[in-house]
């Protein structure tokens, strides 16, 4: 990164050295204290061949050497706070050291920590050398035996359950892994147990451990596993390979979840869930979440990254993968659409902004930093373009190729394009730039008809990003389809593949000048430069195919509709009557006409505002988007009644996609249907509800038009003890707030009894949705960005990982009016001269004002 280079503690892809050793095996020893625990551990290095002669380094950070021996003698190494280095022998030898720790105080909440009395670990990526000495780099891979020394009651770890008693148990894990992939667990938890048995007939006992209370809401992960773990045997030939599978809720929790070996650990918030405390997008968040974690059994765990700049290898495939198996279960249409848009409104200001990077960065100063969109998202839409252009079976042998060569081993991003080129013949010499390159490719198109061939031009742009001024030309896969005036279509799908700065298409035979439809299935994460007409809108909204593009089209006319809004021209009333068609097609499923009725999120419209080279106004903008909302409720007055209508699901509440998707149907019109109805409808079905997602839709409608205190009374009245509906009390009342009085919410809230800052959801409960409110956040007084400021840098103090991701929600201000860029780059300004600021958020913090 240009700007992370200069930082003296920057780490560069280029320097990476294998380490000089190899582990025999590690053994571990914990006897557990909360102020004092001691971690013994006994590890043997044999020289690798051939190796370069270094000096032994281990990682260690905020570890208390009690002693160190080598082979039986002690020794005394130099220690510094990262780490130390030791005289060894020449030859095989065995490393012991006994180090205390203090999990009670460890609020980054990485390493061993201690959660409401429960011990846990995190330790990807670096967390590990914050429980003992080791070289802590994911190349290094060792077989694990861990013996843990506890009065508690429940005692885990990763692999197989070895001997145990009163006060102790031992784990052992067969599969060499890294150290990032370790865990251990501790504590009064209780088990909701299953049983798999796997293709090859080896049966595996399942357990889910939470906490007394919380064992009623395990059963949907449970499914969720199960589901996953056979889903992966079918689409993808892989089979569980231990005789446990566990997985642990866990309240303090920086991310999602976490997919150690054999011992996944979760944010309790992507485990519980029951109808009366759990949204349908809870339920959904948890089923991907299992699945993405388990799946990284395979991508992640079997086979995992030679260092952190190959992240994208495992979580940009393992993505990749989640987003298979949910389209599989719940209509691929759908979830295409979900994460295109997504992707545009999240993704996409990454990546034409300050904090760009490419899928694999080149440098970085905190690896925590990017743990990204782009490294994530983007990473698994590369994956998609490259199944696309080398087809199902191509994609599926390179795959097979991929587990049967590298399987045990730490891989890079050229190990496993490799395994493309090799199974399809396939040069991927250019393809590999969607892994260098930062930014979107901008493509325009340019359309000519004569004598029956139709023309199509193509023109790839990338703009600069930090770092990098000029860029190369991609491989881009469009796939396009043209339709005959009368609707039929006249060339199925085709993937153009737009190699060259500036191409031509041509399509000869065409009796008449077909319509365009293209980026079918979003097949490449590009933004398009187009003129296509109103006419042509309304027609693929009517006829399209294509499912992606169909909603497409309707979202076209929907940022038309903002436009006029946002010039205070009026609304061109064939906008309603096209959607009219589509909505009341019942051929159509609910779920996919509710993702028709919804329009494009505030911050597509700010980056397309930002694109054209004017200067988007948030407070503008939502007063747009809700003009649009207000023509839409007055303008299918008939309508939406009866979409809400066929929307309600009778009966007791299921999760499966059908009852979700009338559902979602439902909440959509409702919260149309509130700006004209004074929220009568949706204060009833708030008094009805019998499940989470009515509850909170209602809530929301109600928020949104700036009513439901009531609600919000009873619904904390009713749930004050849940924390994980507390989160959303929370969430709501920001997230839905007027622009005007989001900041004096958030701020309020943060002086509210529940407000447990140290808790990274209940702190994102909050500013997660300030920031996700902008008109609220980027109020013209800059009262946001100082109460975000002001948080951020307490909570560096305590948890710099959650402080570091959590500034990102200035990252677009250099799109802003001077007036609010000023008052950032003060707010920003001041974090970077806070004394003591963690490496995480002043890396963050001096990327934005680079
Ligand atoms: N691999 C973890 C993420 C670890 C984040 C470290 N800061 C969860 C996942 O992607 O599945
Ligand atoms: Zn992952």
């Amino acid at each position: 990164m240009a700007d992370g280079t200069a930082d003296p503690r920057t780490i560069h892809l280029k320097d990476y050295t294998p380490f000089p050793w190899s582990i025999d095996g590690v053994e571990l020893t914990f006897a557990l204290a909360p102020r004092g625990t001691r971690v013994t551990s006994r590890i043997r290095f044999r020289p690798n061949e051939g190796a370069q002669p270094a000096p032994f380094f281990l990682h260690g950070e905020d570890l208390r050497l009690v002693e160190a021996r080598i082979d039986g003698r002690a020794v005394t190494p130099a220690v510094t706070p990262e780490g130390l280095t030791c005289e060894v022998p020449a030859g095989a030898f065995t490393w012991e050291a006994v180090v205390e720790i203090d999990p009670e105080d460890n609020t980054r909440l990485e390493g061993l920590y201690l959660s409401r009395g429960m011990y846990c670990t995190q330790c990807e990526a670096e967390g590990f050398r914050r429980i003992t000495y080791y070289p802590d780099r994911p190349d290094v891979m060792a077989v694990f035996t861990v013996r843990i020394e506890s009065d508690l009651p429940v005692l885990l770890s990763n692999g197989n359950p070895g001997p145990s008693g009163p006060g102790f148990a031992e784990w052992h894990d067969p599969w060499p892994k890294p150290s990032y992939l370790f865990a251990l667990v501790a504590g009064e938890l209780l088990a909701h147990r299953d049983s798999f048995t796997t293709m090859s007939g080896r049966p595996v006992d399942l357990a889910i451990w939470v906490r007394p209370g919380d064992e009623g809401k395990c059963a949907w992960a449970m499914e969720s596993l199960k589901t996953s773990m056979r889903w992966d045997e079918t689409a993808y030939g892989r089979e569980y390979d231990l005789d446990v599978f566990n997985i642990v809720a866990v309240d303090d929790f920086n991310m999602g979840a976490m997919e150690n070996k054999g011992l996944n650990i979760f944010n309790s918030s992507a485990v519980l869930a029951s109808p009366d405390t759990a949204t349908d997008a809870n339920y959904e968040r948890i089923e991907a979440i299992v699945a993405h974690e388990y799946f990284h059994n395979w991508t992640g765990n079997r086979i995992t990254c030679r260092d952190w700049f190959q992240l994208s290898l495992k979580e940009g495939l393992t993505v990749f993968r989640d987003a298979q198996f949910t389209g599989d279960l719940r209509g691929r249409g759908v979830k295409r659409i979900h994460d295109a848009a997504f992707l545009r409104s999240a993704q996409f200001r990454e990546d034409n902004g300050p904090l760009a990077h490419p899928v694999r960065p080149e440098s970085f100063v905190e690896i925590n930093n990017f743990y990204t969109l782009t490294v994530y998202e983007k990473g698994a839409e590369v994956i998609g373009m490259l199944r696309r252009l080398v087809g199902e079976d191509g994609y599926r042998k390179a795959l097979d190729l991929y587990f049967e060569r590298h399987d045990g081993q730490a891989a890079t991003i050229e190990d496993w394009l490799r395994v493309f080129e090799d199974a399809t013949g396939r040069d991927l010499a250019q393809f590999k730039l969607w892994y260098s390159q930062a930014g979107t490719p901008r493509v325009r198109v340019e359309e000519s008809y004569e004598n029956g061939t139709y023309r199509l031009d193509l023109t790839q742009t990338l703009p600069p990003s930090p770092g990098q001024p000029g860029k190369q030309p991609m491989v881009i896969p469009v796939a396009v389809g043209l339709l005959n005036p009368n609707g039929d279509e006249v060339v199925p799908t085709t993937v153009l593949e737009l190699t060259e700065p500036r191409q031509s298409f041509t399509f000869k035979g065409l009796a008449a000048r077909p319509v365009l439809s293209i980026l079918r299935d979003f097949s490449a994460p590009v933004m398009l430069d187009r003129q296509a007409s109103e006419g042509e809108a309304a027609f693929l909204l009517a006829h399209d195919t294509d499912e992606f593009n169909r909603w497409e089209a309707g979202q076209t006319l929907a940022r038309r509709a903002i436009r006029a809004a946002l010039d205070g021209r009026s609304i061109d009333a064939a906008w309603a009557e096209s959607l009219r068609a589509v909505l009341r097609d019942t051929t159509l499923s609910p779920a996919y006409r509710a993702t028709i009725l919804a329009r494009p999120s505030q911050e597509e419209t700010a980056q397309a505002l930002f694109d054209e080279g004017q200067t988007p106004d948030p407070v503008a903008i939502f007063h747009a988007h809700e003009a649009v909302d207000l023509h839409l409720a007055r303008s299918l007055p008939d309508l939406l009644p009866a979409l809400f209508e066929e929307g309600q699901v009778p009966g007791p509440y299921s999760p499966d996609p059908d009852a979700v998707g009338r559902r979602s149907l439902a909440n959509a019109a409702l919260a149309l249907l509130s700006r004209v109805d004074d929220g009568a409808r949706a204060r009833a079905q708030f008094a009805a509800a019998d499940n989470m997602t009515q509850s909170v839709a209602a809530l929301a409608s109600l928020l949104a038009i700036g009513k439901g205190a009531e609600e919000l009374r009873i619904f904390h009245d009713r749930w004050g003890h849940d924390r994980l509906v507390m989160d959303k009390w929370f969430a709501l009342q920001v997230g839905q707030a007027r622009p005007e009085v989001a900041v004096a919410t958030a701020e309020r809230l943060t002086r509210h009894p529940a407000f447990d800052w140290k808790n990274p959801n209940r702190f994102r409960s909050v500013f997660g949705a300030l920031s996700g409110n902008p008109a609220g956040f980027h109020d013209p007084t800059g009262a946001g960005y100082r109460l975000l400021a002001d948080w951020l840098i307490r909570l560096d103090g305590a948890n710099p990982l959650s402080a570091a991701r959590m500034s990102s929600a200035f990252s677009t201000w250099r799109r802003l009016d001077a007036a609010r860029q000023g008052l950032i780059a003060a707010e920003l300004q001041r974090i970077q001269a806070t004394p003591g600021l963690s490496r995480d958020l002043s890396e963050m913090v001096g990327r934005m004002i680079a």
